[in-house]
């Protein structure tokens, strides 16, 4: 071997080598004891980073195009528990809409085979079959495609804690070690219930047993490969226990390295959360958040409650990939909740998930202001007539071009700035790129003064392109009543 190429040799396993290690985490196993979480998981986010925007859909309620599988007796469009007619041609038919809104994946419900009446799609008795009503796994395929041709991304919404309450399982000998005893989750707090308890009466699997486990693994990977799709949203995570998301994660990350996956834990403290993103699942639904900006930005006086929040996201390792979102399909509309303000405080509330650092989630629409009351209020069909003329759809369009043009937006440092309990302010920073988002959580003008300390940069309004000086270190600004401003210094 030739000197030159020692020498190159050497130079190659050091930069590969520095390069590993700069990757925290691959996949392996690192334990052999069934107490212990056995395997070290990639949870770097695969396919998806803090560049994205996830659309949220509930198939059945977001549009009709195939007329032909609607002949079913659970169909009726004026019964908000039944099913409505919407399928995945009709997402496929909406895709340039999709692409339209500047968002870069959509979550879709539950694609399995239901029980009578799951429009939703979380009442499931064949985990291996796509649900009549919604289409054929052919039309799934077709949504991929069409969805991938776009630069869309796709995620599947998958549940294993659960059946329907109608399962062939329930009545087969075959599979009576396949679910835990039928018991309701009298205390919220014990682990052990959350794990085993029936949510909502819901058969509950014993992901224990090692063939339930393996179905599982071996089902995912199954849709996986079917379909191409991108990622999946894991539901109920806290109700199934950690040791086979740990081996899920584990089979499918080191099959699919790019592959992505964001659960649903809904808890409001983040170290509870950042538990299961150790052990292997990329992104979490960020509820604290959540929660503090849902009391901020629908009653006057709350802004503690999002400074709260924001302050205890230092106990997650990867917060840009969480899932940040004003609304889903589980909880009232911040519309309706926010009352006669309700427009206003959406404003502020979609700047705020499209400024933060995490990968905002609209739930389908959101972006054209729909109202809706608890559930099943809240799963309205999707109001396409709105779509000419809707002035949320303007400026949510707006948010989405500056977010996906800015890396300030997307992936800049988070500094909280001034706030009280009436207005709130942050900045978001790459290099030279500064943007400065102030809200006024009151329905009265209000001067606010923004210290920036040695910061000599002139400001200009994104929206009305007025400019503002730093006047002895100070922003000075006098906002309308229930005013959001981004300020950028580009
Ligand atoms: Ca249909
Ligand atoms: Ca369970």
């Amino acid at each position: 071997m030739s000197k030159k190429l020692v020498i190159f040799l050497v130079i190659f396993t050091l930069v590969f080598s520095v390069g590993c290690q700069n990757q925290n985490v691959t996949n392996k196993q690192i334990s052999d004891s069934s107490n212990e979480i056995k395997y070290e998981v990639q949870n770097d986010g695969g396919a998806f980073s803090s560049k994205d925007i996830i659309y949220f859909i509930m198939t059945d309620r977001f549009y009709d195009k195939d007329k032909e599988n609607n002949d079913f007796p659970d169909v009726n469009k004026d019964d908000p528990k039944a099913y409505h007619g919407g399928d995945l041609k009709g997402i496929i038919e909406k895709l340039d809409y999709i692409k339209s809104l500047g968002v870069t994946a959509i979550w879709i419900t539950p694609v399995c085979k239901n029980q009578y009446g799951g429009y939703h799609g979380y009442w499931i008795t064949d985990f291996y079959k796509v649900d009549p009503h919604l289409g054929t796994l052919s039309d799934l395929k077709e949504l991929v495609q069409e969805a991938h041709k776009r630069n869309i991304k796709v995620i599947l919404d998958y549940v294993v804690n659960h059946t329907g309450n109608k399962s062939p399982w329930l009545n087969d000998e075959k599979y009576k070690d396949w679910f835990h005893p039928k018991k309701n989750i009298s205390n919220w707090n014990d682990q052990k219930q959350l794990e085993e308890g029936w949510i909502f009466g819901l058969p509950d699997l014993n992901q224990n047993n090692p063939e339930v486990k393996k179905y599982f693994i071996d089902n995912a990977i199954w849709w996986i490969e079917q379909t191409g799709i991108d990622g999946m949203r894991l539901d109920t995570v806290k109700h199934v226990p950690k040791d086979f998301w740990n081996e899920f994660a584990y089979n499918i990350k080191s099959k699919y390295p790019n592959f992505s996956l964001l659960g649903e834990v809904w808890n409001d403290n983040p170290r509870y959360l950042e538990q299961y993103h150790k052990i292997g699942i990329d992104s979490l639904t960020n509820y604290p958040l959540y929660n503090g900006l849902r009391k901020t930005f629908t009653r006057f006086g709350k802004a503690n409650s999002l400074v709260n929040a924001i302050k205890m996201q230092s106990a997650f390792t990867n917060p840009e990939l969480n899932g940040i979102f004003v609304d889903n399909h589980d909880n009232k509309r911040l519309i309706t909740e926010a009352k006669e303000y309700g427009e206003a405080y959406l404003k502020q509330a979609l700047t705020f998930i499209m400024t933060y650092p995490g990968i905002p989630i609209i739930y389908y629409g959101t972006e054209i202001a729909m109202e809706g009351g608890d559930d099943p209020d809240n799963r309205r069909d999707m109001e396409w007539d709105k779509i000419g003329n809707s002035e949320m759809l303007n400026y949510f369009k707006m948010l989405t071009h500056i977010r996906n043009s800015n890396e300030a937006l997307y992936n800049g440092e988070f500094e909280l700035l001034n706030y009280d309990s009436y207005f709130l302010s942050y900045m978001r920073k790459k290099g030279n790129s500064k943007f400065i988002v102030i809200y006024n959580l009151q329905n009265k003008e209000k001067n606010i003064t923004i210290n920036l300390k040695d910061d000599s940069s002139k400001y200009t309004d994104v929206l009305s392109s007025k400019t503002y000086n730093i006047e002895n270190g100070n922003l000075n600004i006098t906002m309308k009543p229930l005013e959001v401003i981004i300020l950028t210094s580009n």
